[in-house]
């Protein structure tokens, strides 16, 4: 079969994983020297696949320094949950974990996964350990390998919620590595003597780049299907999956002064019914791995594969290497992105109460003790707990009986009421940045609340309280927290400046584009207030903040809509 690059051409990682003996690399080795709280260079980039990343604390980087010693090491774990869902034994577990071995918070984060900070090299096999006890697991959470996969997590309105969850659990599944390195190196299972590793789908150099799948339940797009490389669009009909649409091509990672870099939304390409959805996602995951990038990974991502070669070629090879056509897409609706809070009542007469976790920080400081609270409920709650993708969560399948204890047990801790709340907080995200990622160039999550803070303080006195004006902000432009899908994004530049981005639509369907660049908070407030100003007073009916700007032509509509073919 054709491939576009030759093999002389390849990236370092692609030559990483040549020789890594299916993800083994010499992790084992590496854990064990004392040495220091690094691993071999190799193995910071295997051990992504095995669901951690080698950071180190950037707070403490020129004090470090000076005192000339290394960084001080340590590790992210991410753990997988497919549509965010996990019940009270698992939650309590990793609760504890991050107590014993990570930095006393859990994060939950924009794709429903859980993710420890500040684990240091020796507390990282007991981590996984007993992540993997509880029956959940990390394989896979990073790497050029299929994510954890997206699901709407709130039931309430839809009879087929049960059946597409169940489908995303498949999927997750289905798309694991074969590769048995994980097991051995971190849950002590011996390789079995004359059992050659065999990767029928990946093969031995896994994909060219990360593979996101998700799927959605309109009306609600709170997972962002559009940002995801590929994406199921359930279609009900008489409250039955009738089949999916499928869109391909999702992306939002940029770098700042390389315009072949770029976000992009995923494009709907046709209609599939519900028993083909794994042999499509096959199928597309193999095209990527047949043609995409292996030799730049800033082009390697399948949204680069798509626009290379078109979205017409593209559609042509998954035709004919599945077989059949692809029927045309079918008509749809979103409405929002954003998660709907408090008690909603599920079809089967059992509650859901949507909290907001501001950024997705689990946590306990001062008069906020949002992580004992959880761990309490934990301990009584019968039912599930699920991650939205806007880094909040569910706490589902309540009885009826049993809400006052929970409301009682989160004003107890400190948790306020959403209701107190304004619209444009409860629709904010932010990525974790710094202290602990590498890539941020500015601070996010540890910032993004005093922002809104300054911002409430204008809402407020133009009576926009209720208005659920969607505000994202990133520490890079590598778009964690979505923020291209921000009605309000803002992309740090560098500590203390943002690029200012507006436009975007209120249900995920339209990327935002840039206002200003390098704004200090002060510009940020000076820039944003006439506009929400001008909104309170000129707006139309429903109009949301992301149409007015572009109505008002304060920024132009993005240059790139996503397409449905027909
Ligand atoms: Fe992300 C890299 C955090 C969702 C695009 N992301 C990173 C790393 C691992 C930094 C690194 O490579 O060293 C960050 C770890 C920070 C830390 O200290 O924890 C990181 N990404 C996150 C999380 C935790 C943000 C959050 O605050 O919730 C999210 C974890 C998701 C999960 O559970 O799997 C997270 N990242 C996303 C999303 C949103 C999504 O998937 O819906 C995106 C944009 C969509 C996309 O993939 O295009 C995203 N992350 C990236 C990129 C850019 C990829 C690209 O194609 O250009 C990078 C950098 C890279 O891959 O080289 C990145
Ligand atoms: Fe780090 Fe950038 Fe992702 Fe934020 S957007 S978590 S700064 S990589």
């Amino acid at each position: 079969m054709e491939k576009k690059f030759a093999q002389d051409n390849l990236s370092e990682d692609e030559h990483i994983k040549d020789k890594s003996d299916f993800l083994r690399g010499t992790i084992k080795e590496s854990l064990q020297n004392r040495l220091t709280g690094a691993l071999d260079t190799d193995d910071v980039k295997l051990i992504k696949y095995h669901g951690s990343y080698q950071q180190y604390d950037r707070d403490l980087e020129s004090e470090r320094k000076q005192k000339k010693l290394e960084p001080l090491y340590q590790f992210m774990v991410r753990v997988r949950a497919a549509g965010g869902l996990t019940t009270p034994k698992q939650w309590l577990a990793l609760d504890k974990l991050s107590d014993e071995y990570g930095n006393g918070t859990l994060k939950l984060t924009s794709r429903q996964s859980f993710q420890f900070h500040g684990i240091l090299k020796r507390g990282l096999k007991p981590t996984i350990q007993a992540v993997n006890e509880v029956l959940l697991s990390t394989l896979a959470t990073c790497g050029d390998v299929n994510r954890n996969v997206m699901c709407n997590s709130n039931p309430y309105q839809s009879l087929i919620h049960k059946e597409v969850y169940g489908l995303a659990g498949e999927i997750s599944n289905y798309f694991l590595p074969k590769t048995t390195a994980y097991h051995e190196i971190w849950l002590n299972k011996e390789k079995v003597a004359g059992t050659p590793d065999f990767e029928p789908l990946y093969h031995h150099t896994y994909l060219p780049r990360k593979f996101k799948i998700a799927l959605a339940i309109p009306p609600n797009n709170e997972i962002d299907i559009f940002a995801n490389d590929l994406g199921f669009i359930a279609i009900e009909e008489n409250n039955k999956i009738k089949g999916f649409n499928i869109c391909v091509g999702g992306g939002l990672g940029s770098t700042f002064g390389n315009e072949t870099t770029y976000p992009r939304l995923a494009d709907v390409i046709g209609f599939t019914p519900k028993e083909k959805v794994i042999e499509v996602a096959e199928t597309v995951i193999a095209i990527q791995r047949d043609y995409g990038n292996r030799s730049d990974r800033r082009l390697s991502r399948l949204k680069h594969t798509i626009d290379d070669r078109g979205l017409e070629w593209f559609v042509n090879e998954l035709n004919t290497r599945l077989g059949w056509k692809l029927a045309s897409p079918r008509s749809y609706q979103f409405i929002s992105n954003g998660d709907k809070y408090g008690w909603l009542k599920g079809i089967n007469n059992k509650w859901f109460y949507t909290l907001f976790v501001e950024h997705g920080r689990v946590k306990n400081e001062e008069g906020y003790s949002l992580k004992k609270a959880l761990s309490e409920i934990a301990y009584i709650h019968k039912g599930d707990f699920r991650l939205t993708g806007n880094q909040n969560l569910i706490i589902g399948n309540v009885l009826e009986k049993d809400k006052k204890n929970i409301e009682d047990i989160l004003k107890k801790n400190g948790v306020k009421d959403h209701s107190k709340l304004t619209g444009l907080r409860k629709s904010s995200m932010a990525c974790v940045a710094l202290g602990t990622c590498g890539l941020a160039f500015a601070e996010s999550e540890r910032y993004l609340p005093s922002l809104i803070d300054k911002l409430d303080v204008i809402i407020r006195k133009n009576g926009l309280e209720e208005n659920e004006i969607n505000i994202r902000m990133t520490g890079c432009p590598n778009n964690c927290a979505r923020s291209s899908l921000g009605e309000i994004g803002l992309v740090g530049r560098a500590i203390g400046r943002y690029n200012l981005y507006l436009g975007a639509s209120h249900n995920g369907d339209r990327l935002n584009s840039l206002y200003k660049e390098m704004l200090s908070e002060a510009d940020i407030l000076a820039e944003l207030e006439p506009i929400i100003v001008a909104y309170a007073q000129e707006r139309d009916m429903e109009e949301s903040f992301g149409n007015f700007v572009i109505r008002k032509e304060i920024v132009e509509k993005t240059i790139r809509p996503l397409q449905v073919l027909k």
